[in-house]
Formats: C-alpha cells, sequence, structure tokens
C-alpha cells in the first residue's frame, strides 16, 4: 500500500523531474501577425543527404504539427550555384569544415549541397508544405554564402524576405527547421535586427555542432533577444 509519505516523495520527485510543461492557459496562440518560418527541410540536409544534419527528419513530424497552428507559413531553401564559393571543392587544397577568409569574412567550407535544381536541393518530400505562402531561396550568388534567409553573408544584399513581413504586417517570426547553429540562428539574429519578435523553436530544430557551434549560437541567439521555446508552448 502507498503510505501517505511514499505518495507525497513520488508526486514531488514526479514534479521534479517531468520536463516543464506549458499550462494551456499559457500558451502561445498564433495570430495574423504571426508566421512559422521552415529553414532548409532540404534532402541535402536529411538523413543520406550530402551535409546531412544529425536526426534532421526528427524535425519534420513537428513543423507539419506546428503549420496547422499557423495563417502564415513561409519556407526557405538554400539554392546554390554548382561551383559555390561555400564549397570546399572551390577552394584547391581544403576540405569540408575548413574556414577560409573571404572578403566579406571568414567562410566555413561544406561539402557540395544545395544546387539548384537537383533532388538535395528539393524540399524534404515528408514536409507539408501545403500551407506555405513563400518559398525564399538564398545563396544564390556564386561568389556570396547566405546562411540567413534575410541578409546574405556580405552583410548588404537583403533577400527581400524582410520587407515582404513588413509588407504583410507580420511582426513575429517563429523560426524552426535546420540546422539550428547556421541558417536558423543567422535568421534569427538577422530579424531581431530587422526589428521583428524571434521565437526559436528548438525541438522543431537541429544542429550540425562544428566546434561547439550549437552552444555559441544559443548564446548569440540570446544576446540577441531571440527567445527559446519548445513546439508545446504554441497552443497547435
Ligand atoms: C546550412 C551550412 C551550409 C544550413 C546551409 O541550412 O544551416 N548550413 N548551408
Ligand atoms: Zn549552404
Amino acid at each position: 500500500m502507498l503510505d501517505r509519505r511514499s505518495f507525497l516523495s513520488t508526486a514531488i520527485c514526479a514534479t521534479a523531474f517531468a520536463p516543464a510543461r506549458v499550462l494551456a492557459a499559457d500558451k502561445i496562440t498564433p495570430d495574423d501577425k504571426s508566421v512559422l518560418v521552415v529553414v532548409d527541410v532540404q534532402n541535402c540536409f536529411l538523413p543520406g543527404g550530402s551535409l546531412a544534419v544529425k536526426d534532421g527528419e526528427k524535425v519534420i513530424p513537428v513543423i507539419n504539427r506546428l503549420s496547422k497552428a499557423f495563417a502564415n507559413v513561409v519556407l526557405t531553401q538554400d539554392w546554390h550555384t554548382p561551383g559555390h564559393i561555400s564549397f570546399a571543392s572551390s577552394h584547391a587544397g581544403k576540405k569540408p569544415f575548413d574556414v577560409v577568409r573571404l572578403p566579406y569574412g571568414d567562410q566555413v567550407l561544406w561539402p557540395d549541397h544545395c544546387v539548384q535544381g537537383t533532388d538535395g536541393a528539393a524540399l524534404s518530400k515528408d514536409l507539408d508544405v501545403s500551407k506555405a505562402q513563400l518559398v525564399i531561396r538564398k545563396g544564390f550568388h556564386a561568389d556570396v554564402d547566405s546562411y540567413s534567409a534575410l541578409l546574405e553573408a556580405d552583410k548588404k544584399t537583403n533577400t527581400g524576405l524582410s520587407g515582404y513581413l513588413k509588407e504583410r504586417g507580420i511582426s513575429k517570426l517563429f523560426i524552426t527547421g535546420l540546422a539550428t547553429d547556421f541558417c536558423v540562428a543567422w535568421t534569427a539574429i538577422d530579424a531581431r535586427m530587422a526589428g521583428f519578435d524571434v521565437y526559436v523553436i528548438e525541438d522543431a530544430c537541429r544542429g550540425i555542432d562544428a566546434q561547439g557551434s550549437l552552444m555559441k549560437s544559443w548564446d548569440a541567439m540570446n544576446k540577441a533577444g531571440v527567445k527559446k521555446i519548445q513546439s508545446d508552448a504554441i497552443a497547435a
């Protein structure tokens, strides 16, 4: 029989160790000013892809569920030219994950990925794209990378996403997708710089984590005023 004391300690332990649940009344209900941004859920970043993100496929059911709660959904697609400057194969003697100095700053070099029009650049067939209102492509200038969906790596060239969202009266971005420490983080930080309210939904993202980049990116996002939430904080 469970006496009162052991019942209490079980209850206390359960409370102490259970993941923090968000009460229904405290959940965020996306409104007309909110947009779900789905970053780079493309075959190259998924299992079998040339730049596969560990457990990348796990974001897909979470994103598909979340998208039902949003009136506005925007997708991004990494969309590089063949021989793009961010590819290690474009730099003699370099290998993926080496860093080179380019006119606009340090550039991590990647395996060839997301080449325009290839199957690797296609959005995952498991991603529910039915509600997407815009697909913004980035990284299509041969000599400039663009992790961010707003601003290319030269920090000067706009993709047009910020203007699109502002013209539509959208002020709150809920960001999901791949990879947390590169395209998600840069998109989130640039969106803060552009004056948006920004939430990154941690369990709807996965990171590459090259040399501690995942922790560093959360630190940078935090400093920029990006809010880290879990998908259960959204009334979906
Ligand atoms: C990405 C590295 C290179 C991303 C894109 O989607 O996070 N990472 N290109
Ligand atoms: Zn890329």
